[in-house]
């Protein structure tokens, strides 16, 4: 498939390590790609679902030990520890090498040895990136040709440059004592091995769309980020982009694909998704600032998804989907999750290939669910019926506005508006959220997630603020205006206060009718926030004086969460850039201002 000496020799490389009994080149074609699924079937790794309401999608479930990102067994192996910085795992290369290959010695015996050359964002972009990944599962090469652009076309672009990403991934036993997913920025490498899920062996998502091309942005000068992109067009047919970061499981996918309540779509707004879990920005010739999905799928969380919540995931999922980890319902061959609508079926197969059927289930424990928590779909993206007509278009889309957020229970209002791009450097280097399923851990702790990019920053995070703060240097005026969100605020009974899903379009129009200097606010402590007659309460049941207490600064809660920013700072020691300091000292002294 290609002359390339560097990919060429770099597979030697790999072969005369892993020993596979065969090589097979993934080039793409829908004749492939069935041939692997039907041996997938065969082996039993997939179930094929049924035809005629689920057409070409398939079930996976992974082992129980195997159900999320690790955190802990993620590393950034750069050649200096003060390069991965004091929020990464870090081990020196040449002994991780050492280790790694150790473990992949030998462990393709018996199996086969799948080359997949890969593109993050449209082939040809002059954003996007190639990527080769070689894995030993055909359920990694299957995902790959959902959330990526694959085959002979992006080795044809490459030609004979040095330029792409290695990436091996072996199966291994899939033993969680031996699992490790590593990353070696100087190399444009990635090693991972014994897991088999999601964001720890696809490897052009997380590990190069974000760990290695954030390093590249770094060096490169432009923005790798945890970010969906969607653009919100008015009645007058003009577009508005916004790139929006939250954490994991804080509603990316969601926000991408919103339908507006009736009253915004009757005057004619309606929500294009451009991408629903990563941005790649760089400065345009006009210079702003332009975003591009690198990914041609979403790998979406299944739970809670619903014809209501998100009609335009569950439409992406109905065709030439795979599911991983969700609950087989057998009375018609398809799929269920909680959350999917209120009729659980009786006669259905749980996540861990367990018989299961509702009376089993006990909401306060989840180990009775019948899906789990953080199972997914992967779907391609132009199944999705409101994909933008940007998807495929190489330049990206100019983006107004970025967003933050998180799930925080209590004090981070509803939203607003940082004072400039310094101060919202600021706002993002602070975000902290509760922790969710998506990654193996506590769920439901609060932790500092700068720019939701914890997990994801492949360099030190202190040098991660500076290039932010340099990126906002050379965008001047043309920078996107930075906001923060919060649809999780709950009430004293912990439910959560704010509709959110669709109605999030509401705070939405607010953010970009201020972009365009449109829409009151009122500067307080912590930023720009609505006054609460500016966000649009039409059809919605709920009163000014709720949307006031969802607005409001409480002085007690923010001089604790400043107090907190103090402690998540020190970790940075000297790599952190002296305009945050400041900005954290403009805060405490807004808030010591304020009456008790
Ligand atoms: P990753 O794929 O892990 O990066 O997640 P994501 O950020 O794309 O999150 P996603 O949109 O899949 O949402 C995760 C969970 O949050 C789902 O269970 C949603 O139902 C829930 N969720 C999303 N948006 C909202 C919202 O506006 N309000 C509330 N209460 N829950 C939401
Ligand atoms: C996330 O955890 O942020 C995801 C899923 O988008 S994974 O691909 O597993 O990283
Ligand atoms: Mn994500």
């Amino acid at each position: 498939m290609t002359k390339n000496i560097t990919i060429l020799s770099w597979l030697n490389e790999v072969r005369s390590l892993v020993k596979p009994d065969k090589v097979v080149w993934i080039d793409g074609s829908e004749e492939q790609i069935e041939e692997l699924r039907k041996e997938a079937v065969a082996t039993g790794e997939m179930i094929k679902l049924n035809e005629k309401l689920l057409p070409d999608c398939y079930l996976h479930r992974t082992k129980p030990n195997d159900v999320a990102r690790v955190e802990d067994r993620t590393f950034i192996c750069s050649r200096s520890k003060e390069n991965a910085g004091p929020t990464n795992n870090w081990c020196d290369p040449k002994e991780m090498y050492t280790k790694l290959y150790d473990i992949a010695r030998g462990s393709y015996k018996g199996r086969t040895m799948y080359i997949i050359p890969y593109s993050m964002g449209p082939i040809g972009s002059p954003i996007a990136k190639a990527g080769i990944e070689v894995t030993d599962s055909i359920y990694v090469v299957l995902n790959m040709c959902i959330m990526t652009r694959v085959g002979k076309k992006v080795l044809d672009v490459l030609g004979d440059s040095n330029d792409w990403v290695r990436g091996l991934h072996c199966k291994c036993d899939v033993d969680p004592e031996k699992r490790y997913i590593c990353h070696f920025p100087e190399d444009n490498a990635i090693i991972s091995v014994n897991s088999a899920y999601g964001g720890n062996v696809l490897l052009g998502k997380k590990c190069f769309a974000l760990r290695i091309a954030s390093y590249q942005g770094w060096k490169e000068g432009w923005m790798a980020e945890h970010m969906l992109i969607l653009g919100l067009e008015n009645p007058q047919g003009k577009i508005t982009y916004v790139a929006a970061a939250f954490p994991s499981a804080c509603g990316k996918t969601n926000l991408a694909m919103l339908i507006p309540p009736k009253y915004l779509k009757e005057k004619g707004y309606k929500v294009w998704t451009v991408g629903d879990d990563i941005a790649w920005m760089k400065i345009g010739p006009d210079g702003r600032l332009y975003a591009i999905n690198p990914e041609n799928g979403f790998f979406g969380v299944a739970p809670g998804t619903n014809e209501k919540s998100n009609f335009n995931a569950l439409e992406s999922t109905k065709r030439g989907a795979i599911f991983t980890n969700v609950c087989h319902n057998l009375e018609n061959d398809t799929v269920w999750w909680e959350g999917l609508d209120k009729n659980p079926p009786t006669f259905a197969v749980d996540w861990k290939g367990y018989p299961w059927n509702p009376s089993m289930f006990n909401k306060a424990d989840k180990t009775t669910y019948a899906a789990h928590p953080n199972s997914r779909f992967t779907a391609p993206a132009k199944n999705c019926p409101c994909v933008s007509s940007e998807f495929d278009k190489g330049e990206g889309v100019p983006i107004s506005a970025i967003i933050f957020g998180g799930r925080r229970a209590k004090c981070a209002p509803l939203v607003y508006q940082s004072r400039d791009w310094e101060h919202g450097v600021f706002v993002g280097s602070t975000m902290a959220s509760e922790t969710t399923a998506a990654a193996a851990g506590a769920v439901g702790v609060v932790r500092r997630d700068p720019m939701a990019m914890l997990p994801f920053c492949g360099y030190n995070m202190g040098d991660y603020f500076q290039h932010w703060l340099d990126m906002g240097k050379r965008l001047g005026d043309k920078a996107p205006k930075i906001f923060n969100v919060n649809w999780f605020r709950t009430d004293d009974d912990g439910n959560f206060i704010w509709p959110g899903y669709g109605e999030n379009a509401r705070v939405l129009n607010w953010i970009v009718d201020r972009c365009e200097g449109k829409a009151d606010a009122e500067l307080t402590a912590i930023g720009y926030i609505p006054r609460p007659e500016d966000i649009d309460l039409t059809d919605l049941d709920i009163d000014l004086d709720t949307l006031k207490g969802l607005l409001s600064v409480d002085k007690a809660v923010w001089t604790k969460e400043a107090d907190e920013i103090v402690v998540h700072y020190e970790k940075f020691g000297d790599k952190l850039p002296k305009e945050l300091k400041e900005q954290l000292a403009i805060l405490k002294k807004n808030l010591a201002a304020l009456p008790d």
